[in-house]
């Protein structure tokens, strides 16, 4: 079986971003691959965090997996500082890369840019990412389009090191949904959901049905009133209509013939329904969990499966670059 890795990190309030671009697709693999997924917990710490919220939103994160249907008896669910192999070929990595690669990560420019100060851990986050994937000699990874060049670095580093050191890693591919690889903020829908930013315009998985409505009809769209799908002239209904495709099971083409001649807020009340019908499924599911100690359990076990899973790679890794193991 072919093997599926991928992440998230507890840096916020997941978004329906993280669900429709990223994590339902992690669901549906499920059936055809064995499946690692994480909570990327390192990776949450490149930019500053409150450690009892960070605490907090991990294992929240960990619930909403196994809410949407991640299920641990088929993948391996597990807290990334569990398992000590990440941060130990994170460093053998770090030491095959260079600052020039590193330094053209578009998503280090985003997030550094005006800041004052920035850790050296932002700098090498793609270090990292490489190493939870190379771990696992993965196949597939997963992700939003966000995250492409981060795997097509992985990629990289892992050529590198196998014509450096003698072959280690499995080459892995990235999967990019062809819908909904970047939903775009509803208040500014030119910039992407984020689970770190406070807009208003970012729909959380855990949101009301009721503040659901209100942020979708506070969508920005345009004065045109036609309903046609245009991501360059009318970026906000293009992402509306995605949202609404993706969560009821349409076709967006379906839907620009469904609400031709109706004006914007039919889509938006159809939108509506359809997130709400994804997501309160998901919230009842996710409150059940969070009232037990199941979660931490699952955590458990799925950190020792990692580890041993991780532990050929990590070992050959140091071999070959000449450590005693
Ligand atoms: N807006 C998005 N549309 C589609 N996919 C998205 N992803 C994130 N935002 C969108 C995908 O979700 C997965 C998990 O993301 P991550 O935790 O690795 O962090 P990120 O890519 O940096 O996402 P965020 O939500 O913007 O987090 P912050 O604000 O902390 O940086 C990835 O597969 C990602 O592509």
């Amino acid at each position: 079986m072919k093997r599926v890795f991928s992440g998230v990190k507890p840096s916020g309030n997941l978004t329906l971003g993280n669900y429709l671009g990223a994590m339902r697709h992690f669901v549906a693999m499920q059936a055809d691959y064995e499946c690692f997924y994480s909570v990327v917990d390192l990776h949450a710490l490149t930019v500053p965090q409150d450690p009892e919220a960070l605490r907090q939103q991990a294992i929240s994160l960990a619930a909403l997996y196994l809410a949407m249907g991640i299920d641990p008896e088929r993948s391996t669910l597990f807290m990334q500082s569990q398992v000590p192999a990440h941060a130990e070929l994170s460093w053998l990595l770090q030491c095959t890369s260079y600052m020039g690669e590193l330094s053209r990560m578009t998503q280090y420019k985003e997030k550094a840019e005006g800041q004052e100060s920035v850790t050296v851990g932002l700098f090498t986050y793609p270090a990292l990412m490489a190493a939870d994937i190379l771990l696992y000699q993965t196949d597939i990874v997963p992700v939003g389009e966000d995250q492409k060049q981060h795997v097509e670095l992985t990629r990289d580093i892992a050529v590198r090191f196998n014509n450096r050191f003698g072959e280690t890693f499995r080459v892995p591919e990235p999967v990019i949904p062809r819908v909904g690889a970047r939903i775009m903020s509803l208040s500014e829908p030119t910039k992407k959901m984020s689970k770190s930013s406070d807009s208003f315009g970012d729909i959380r998985l855990l949101d009301e049905p009721s503040v659901i409505k209100k942020k979708i009809n506070r969508a920005v769209t345009d004065s045109e009133a036609v309903v046609r799908y245009d991501p360059v002239a009318k970026p906000g209904l293009s992402n509306l209509l995605v949202i609404h495709a993706l969560c009821s099971g349409e076709s967006v083409a379906a839907l620009e013939e469904r609400y031709a001649g109706q004006g914007y807020g039919a889509v938006k009340k159809g939108t509506i329904e359809a997130v709400v019908s994804v997501l309160e499924p998901i919230q009842v599911r996710y409150r059940e969990l969070m009232a037990t100690d199941e979660i931490l359990d699952i955590l458990t076990a799925g950190a020792i499966k990692a580890q041993e899973a991780a532990a050929p790679t990590l070992r050959q890794a140091k071999q070959a670059m000449g450590l005693n193991v």
